[in-house]
């Protein structure tokens, strides 16, 4: 802590209402090229790795800062698959991450050096590594420093205007407000992660070849309406790379994670004329803090990742349900009224959300008195929880200041008390404004925050707000107004905004209204006649700055030399100013990034407390690495636009590496008005991501799946799917909370040697075994799809599981009307269902079970599906059921202490041989039936305990 301390001494009496700039020019050169490097000397070898020292090996460059003489790198063999690259400033005054806020693991009793599959190479001077692979010495490097000694040809700026855009050299720099370092990679290898982002190259990131301009990912979290290319409200610094070798034919996969909370630019770049692209990290503070993962298979390097960031949270069973919520419900009766109308259409309801619409004057914690009286709001939740329904509120990350001595609010007040509010240098409060006015914020770092944060839960709790989980909102964090405005301000001179007037007239991409009107209906019952082309793309540009604006003398705390390609210009706009000052001597400038990571690990902490015998539940819009550990996810605030719904997928995609697997989109679209046909296609896509939640802005017209009756029947049939496969969902989740293990997988996880699937973003993968390909584009009555393993994999159709007869290797031409998403099995799996979907989880849950094997060719097929009561905290009784198919035989194995109350009734064997007998337990039985043109053998009217081990069905 004494690093920042340092900061907080030198700038600690600089009180910013306006963004300084201008007062000393050329205080730093704005010139790499001079950058002298370091020398590296004093190794020591370890049994775990080693350390050294590296000296600057001349005169400083002070490129945007200035350069730090002494660092120490330590290398450390964490795991056979992990290697840590740590340098640092010897005398540790940059900013590093608490273990407190991300905890790692500690250095392994076992010596992995001279056994790992990564290897760190070295050049002593000028200093330089690289990473390879032990048994492929001689290939090109996963990770190489030594990119400066290549030749290169100096790449221009990306965009003339913006010379901050330039490579004209490599040089390792190490700077107080400047860290540069690149590496070489393959020509146009694939690269995936880096995000948040929503880039329009895909989910595979833009290497700057194939006419790509490359990729610039910003990490500087921001609120912002979902925008294309551009930071937005996560930062998560880690990449896999999937490396294909063209002569064997054959992929593998790595990962690169640079844990660093630092404000940062990150370049994917291919110089024009050369054989290399490569990656270039420029961060405006914090250390060099390397983690490199060997992967192979990319689902590996997840879970690597994951082991050294912390694996996800286990979810609560009733969190895989359908979740609804709006802002701008009017009234608690209101809510309850969708609530009802939702049971009136059928149409499954497991969570009813409620927006800042149920705040008083927008406050955290309050019901408004009049539209959401707290005893009305109590009585709507514990009918909800009579009903097996749960219900989720949103918390802001601003609390209000009270306005006066009569204004009591005491969350704010009590904050003061306990002196948990984030301050000005000068140690006065930080107040800054969002939706009820004036607001402080929390300061996550402060010694009273957590016991703060949980009692204000708890009391509003107690007034009624029953809540199950929590939504965190606004927590970038976002204030409307630029540094601390309201220090020194009349308070009650400002109220809480208000936009309950706003209506919003914009539609998808191809609604004519004027044929239409104003209600999103359309002439779509069973069939879409909304035939057009989509070619709009809504894309936003990045606002260039030159890289020389804004000086200051000395250590630039409101405008680091170095201009990160923020999307709001100044790191201070539109968030907590980066001279807002944290316990513990931390400034916001270095801790920005883990705001909303630190308030999910206090809110997670909270529920917890409260609820102790109860899995919390979260979702939060802000993320960080390992926030998994504490919170869900949802892509933030998109448009109704087709193009949204199809980025959403690439979001899903980004957030499994990111070992935050509960993750979806607002389901129909936020802003602007949604349509029944992009409703229809949305909530059918969605009912096979992980977290599925219908959310709509203030504002927009409805969208409630009950509006259309074309939305509410197609609702109906994949929620009832999406239940059905319920016990594979959970058994994935057990999977990634245990093991780290992706969710939802890119085609290429599983198939990784087929080059045509590395950049598929349209179709997505459930575990291994459920293949999703939905409708993306109007008026489609067919969509089209790959399906993976080059004909060697038997696809079924979900629905009449007749074999797909695709091409291999290419698209394949599927039937898709407007009441149906295509869903395929793969072959060799075996998977538990439940088979008697109802409204809700808990109901679902009470009924019996059903299997689903799909066969391979050879008659084998191989499937686990884990057990628990889905809301004990683990470790909590469980069990594993395998199922094994081979030589027409099923075997069920258990093991686990979980007592399954409900029984197998049904097996189906998809690509069985027309049998003569079956046979349970070796006992003939007449209860099955055999379609041959399906090849289906169903086996009915079981009661097959789970818990029981051994069972076996044959048939012959
Ligand atoms: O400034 O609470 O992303 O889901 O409905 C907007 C109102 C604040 C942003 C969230 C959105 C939410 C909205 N919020």
């Amino acid at each position: 802590m004494m690093f920042s301390l340092r900061r907080f001494g030198l700038h600690g009496g600089v009180l910013c209402i306006a963004s300084m700039s201008a007062s000393v020019a050329n205080a730093y050169s704005m010139n790499v090229a001079n950058c002298p490097g370091y020398t590296l000397g004093s190794l020591v070898e370890s049994s775990n790795g080693l350390t050294a020292r590296l000296t600057l090996t001349g005169p400083g460059c002070n490129a945007f800062g200035q350069d730090i003489a002494e660092l120490t790198i330590q290398v450390a063999y964490q795991s056979s698959s992990t290697l840590r690259v740590k340098i640092f400033d010897t005398a540790q005054e940059q900013f590093t991450i608490p273990e407190s806020v991300i905890a790692r693991p500690s250095a392994p009793a076992e010596s992995y050096t001279g056994i790992s599959d990564l290897v760190f190479n070295y050049d002593p001077s000028p200093f330089a590594f690289w990473i390879t692979r032990r048994c492929e010495p001689d290939a090109m490097p996963l990770f190489d420093t030594r990119i400066s000694s290549l030749p290169q040809t100096p790449i221009a700026p990306l965009n003339s205007s913006d010379p901050s855009t330039a490579f004209d050299a490599f040089p390792l720099i190490f700077e107080d407000q400047y860290l540069q370092v690149a590496s070489a990679l393959p020509y146009d290898t694939n690269i995936y992660g880096l995000g948040e982002a929503i880039a329009s190259s895909g989910f595979r990131r833009d290497m700057g070849t194939n006419g790509g301009t490359g990729t610039i990912q910003t990490n500087w979290n921001r609120d912002i309406k979902d925008p294309i290319d551009e930071n937005m409200y996560g930062s998560h610094p880690i990449y896999m790379e999937h490396r294909f070798n063209e002569i064997t034919n054959k992929s593998t996969s790595s990962g690169v994670l640079l844990l660093s909370s630092a404000g940062a630019d990150i370049f994917l770049q291919s110089p024009p004329d050369s054989n290399v692209s490569f990656i270039e990290y420029r961060m405006i503070g914090g250390i060099l803090d390397f983690y490199f993962f060997s992967g192979p298979t990319p689902s590996d390097v997840i879970a690597q990742y994951g082991a050294i960031i912390g694996y996800p949270m286990w979810q609560p069973v009733w969190g895989f349900g359908f979740h609804l919520c709006r802002w701008g419900y009017s009234s608690i009766w209101d809510v309850e009224d969708v609530v009802a109308r939702m049971r009136a259409a059928n149409i499954p309801l497991e969570v009813q959300w409620t927006d800042i619409d149920l705040y008083h004057a927008h406050r955290d914690f309050t019901t408004d008195p009049v539209n959401f009286p707290g005893d009305e709001v109590a009585r709507f939740v514990s009918e909800l929880a009579a009903n097996n329904q749960y219900y989720i509120p949103i918390v802001d990350a601003a609390i209000a200041v009270a306005v006066n001595s009569t204004d009591m609010y005491d969350p704010f007040t009590s904050g003061v008390e306990q002196d948990v509010w984030i301050k000005n240098p000068d140690g006065s409060l930080y107040i800054g404004e969002v939706w009820p006015g004036y607001t402080v914020f929390p300061d996550w770092f402060s010694a009273n925050v957590q016991s703060f944060w949980t009692e204000a839960l708890k009391n509003w709790s107690e007034l009624g707000v029953g809540f199950s989980g929590i939504w965190l909102d606004m927590n970038e964090a976002s204030s409307f107004c630029g540094y601390s405005c309201g220090t020194g301000a009349n308070f009650s001179a400002l109220v809480p905004l208000d936009e309950s007037g706003r209506v919003l007239t914009a539609w998808p991409e191809c609604y004519n209204a004027t044929k239409w009107g104003s209600s999103g209906n359309m002439d779509i019952d069973g069939v879409s006649t909304n035939s057009c082309t989509t070619n709009s793309t809504t894309t936003t540009t990045v606002v260039k700055r030159d890289i020389a604006a804004g000086q200051e003398a000395g250590f630039y705390i409101n405008d680091p030399p170095y201009k990160i390609h923020n999307g709001f210009g100044p790191l201070s706009n539109h968030t907590l100013a980066t001279n807002a000052t944290h316990q513990g001597g931390y400034v916001e400038l270095d801790v920005h990034n883990m705001f909303g990571l630190m308030e999910e690990k206090t809110t997670h902490l909270a529920l917890k407390e409260l609820f102790p015998k109860q899995r919390p539940f979260l979702i939060s819009r802000s993320t960080f690495p390992s926030s998994g550990k504490w919170t869900g996810h949802w892509l933030g605030d998109n448009y109704s636009k087709w193009q949204y719904m199809y980025l959403s997928i690439q979001g899903i995609l980004q957030f499994q590496i990111y070992q935050i697997p509960m993750v979806g989109a607002d389901t129909c679209g936020f802003y602007d008005n949604t349509d029944e046909e992009l409703c229809t296609r949305w909530m059918q896509l969605s009912a096979f991501t992980p977290f599925y939640r219908n959310h709509n802005t203030l504002g927009a017209i409805p969208q409630e799946p009950y509006r259309w009756p074309s939305v509410a029947e197609a609702s109906r049939t994949v929620i009832a799917i999406r239940y059905a496969l319920l016990p594979y969902w959970y058994t994935l989740f057990a999977n990634a909370s245990l093991a780290g293990l992706p969710t939802v997988r890119a085609l290429f996880y599983e198939f990784p040697d087929e080059p045509e699937l590395f950049a598929i973003d349209r179709q997505w993968l459930m575990g291994r075994d459920i293949l999703v390909t939905p409708v993306l584009t109007p008026g489609a009555t067919t969509v089209e799809g790959i399906f993976p393993g080059r004909g060697g994999v038997i696809w079924r159709d979900w629905y009449t599981h007749a074999v797909v007869n695709a091409t291999p290797g290419d698209l394949t031409t599927l039937d898709a009307p407007i009441g149906h998403i295509n869903v395929h099995i793969r072959d060799n799996a075996a998977l538990l269902l439940h088979h008697c979907p109802a409204y809700t989880i808990a109901e679902t849950r009470a009924g019996p079970y059903a299997l689903l094997v799909s066969l391979s060719k050879t008659g084998s097929a191989l499937g686990t599906a884990y057990l628990d009561d889905g809301i004990s905290p683990p470790p909590t009784p469980n069990r594993t059921v395998t199922f094994d198919v081979a030589n027409s035989v099923l075997t069920i194995k258990t093991s686990g202490t979980y007592v399954v109350e409900s029984k197998l009734a049904m097996v189906t064997i998809l690509g069985a041989a027309g049998p003569c007998v079956v046979t349970v337990q070796g006992q003939l039985v007449s209860t099955w039936s055999y379609s041959a043109s399906a090849e289906e053998l169903v086996v009915y009217d079981l009661a097959i305990d789970l818990g029981e081990d051994g069972t076996n069905i044959s048939w012959q």
